[in-house]
């Protein structure tokens, strides 16, 4: 099973049995808060009316449709709304089907749009420490997480380095928003360049807001400096906005929450509001443009899946971009992000709380670990937190959450009075 300790569940299997708007059932837990959207991936909540009917009419009209040398209309449709969604109306797609793939073809691209351009020497990517972009071998190597990495070093790309990752305990913890301390830390990368020379770097990926690792959000200043530096040596930025992207910083990406624009963008889970696995890559035109210039009998761009544009998460995108401009959802979630914000900041004296932190709305509450047995009582969180209804994705110490846009403020204040009987229960053994 996927990041699972395996042996633990399969000696206490958790099984789910149905979900329904906010709320998840399990068979032997009953109902619980869904805290983290699924994995990220379902904002507007679980079996949406809209989706349900957009993917059933949908499998029966083209339940397939190869995607190399033929295309259906919905899906150049889907890919002119999301551009538009991003503020970009001009950017090219090119369909997925993970954020793994997203990150890969977009690391292809970029390498890719330098060579045709005739700057063929620029095939390095620098990555982040802590960054978290799948794991694909591209993402894997451009990610900053070790464990991820350590049993596959063989595997790596070669040519990648990092910059340092944004985190400082000492200078910010407790922040609400963005930090105001470490935005000198986008000047590394001008080492990275004077070390590695502009001529030999293709692209920068980061995560606007780093997720998986525990929400790490960035100091003020910091992705401004890091465009302005990519801008000056000719170095594509990527964002990957797998899980920021379509709302969740309360606007329909975090490149315009931040108002800082990338050349290329990595999106995928609310897409489709989780319900047919999609991603994609947003690139500026004239990227596109740069791979159009050989003879028209050569393929531009050899990459691609079978499951590019599939025509069900196609229609899942269009039905939930409807569902997200109907219902006014991103607005909705951005109404949210100060009550989260005001909610989840009163935990800060429960026990074993070291670190609180927010933007948008998703926040992450970061607790002392077991002197010598790391995750444990992250672990503990996570089975207390079911009995007391609410289903948390922790990670190592860490308690992310990123409840639905749908979610009343009144339940995301429960959600948060939740955790803080499960931290006290944990507490007292
Ligand atoms: N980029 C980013 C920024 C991600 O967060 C991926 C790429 C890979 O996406 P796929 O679809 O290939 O899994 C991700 C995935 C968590 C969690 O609990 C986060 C992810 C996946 C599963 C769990 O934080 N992010």
């Amino acid at each position: 099973m996927p990041f699972t300790h395996n042996r633990r569940f399969k000696s206490k299997p958790r099984l789910l049995e149905s979900a329904a708007g906010a709320y998840y059932t399990l068979s032997d837990q009953g109902r619980v808060f869904d805290c983290l959207s699924g994995m990220w991936c379902t904002p507007l909540g679980h079996s949406h009316p809209g989706i349900v009917r957009a993917v059933s009419e949908q499998v029966q009209r083209l339940d397939y449709s190869p995607g190399f040398q033929l295309g259906h209309k919905a899906a150049f449709e889907l890919a002119a709304r999301i551009a538009a969604l991003a503020g970009r109306a001009q950017d090219r797609v090119f369909f997925v089907n993970s954020g793994s793939e997203a990150v890969d073809t977009a690391l292809k691209i970029a390498i890719g749009y330098h060579r045709v351009r005739g700057d063929a020497t620029r095939t390095r990517v620098i990555g982040r420490e802590r960054g978290y972009h799948g794991v694909g071998l591209g993402g894997l190597s451009v990610g900053g997480i070790g464990v991820n990495r350590k049993m596959f070093a063989s595997m790596m790309m070669p040519g990648v380095d990092h910059l340092p990752h944004t985190y400082s305990p000492k200078h910010m913890a407790f922040s609400r928003g963005l930090p105001q301390w470490g935005t000198q830390l986008a000047d590394e990368l001008e080492r990275l360049v004077a070390l590695h020379d502009a001529s030999t770097i293709a692209a920068v990926i980061v995560e606007p807001v780093q997720g998986s690792t525990g929400v790490i959000v960035p100091p003020r200043g910091y992705l401004e400096r890091l465009r302005e530096i990519c801008s000056k040596h000719g170095i594509l930025l990527i964002f990957d906005e797998v899980i920021t992207g379509f709302g969740r910083l309360g606007k329909p990406f975090a490149s315009q929450f931040f108002g800082v624009q990338p050349d290329l963008t990595t999106f995928a889970k609310a897409v489709t509001n989780g319900v047919v696995p999609m991603g994609g890559v947003l690139a500026r035109a004239d990227i596109y443009d740069a791979f159009m210039s050989g003879p028209e009998h050569v393929i531009e761009f050899f990459h691609g899946y079978t499951y590019s544009g599939h025509p069900l998460a196609v229609a899942a995108g269009h039905a939930s971009l409807d569902a997200m401009i109907d219902e006014r959802l991103i607005e909705r979630a951005a109404e949210l992000s100060p009550v989260l914000e005001a909610a989840v900041h009163t935990l800060r004296d429960e026990p074993h709380v070291v670190d609180i932190r927010n933007i948008g709305l998703m926040a992450a509450v970061e607790l002392e670990p077991i002197a010598g047995q790391p995750g444990v009582r992250g672990y503990r969180a996570f089975e207390r937190g079911l009995d007391e209804g609410i289903l948390l994705r922790v990670s190592g110490e860490i308690i992310a959450l990123a409840p639905p846009f749908i979610s009343s403020a009144d339940e995301v204040r429960a959600m948060i009075e939740s955790l803080r009987r499960t931290l006290r229960a944990i507490a007292a053994g």
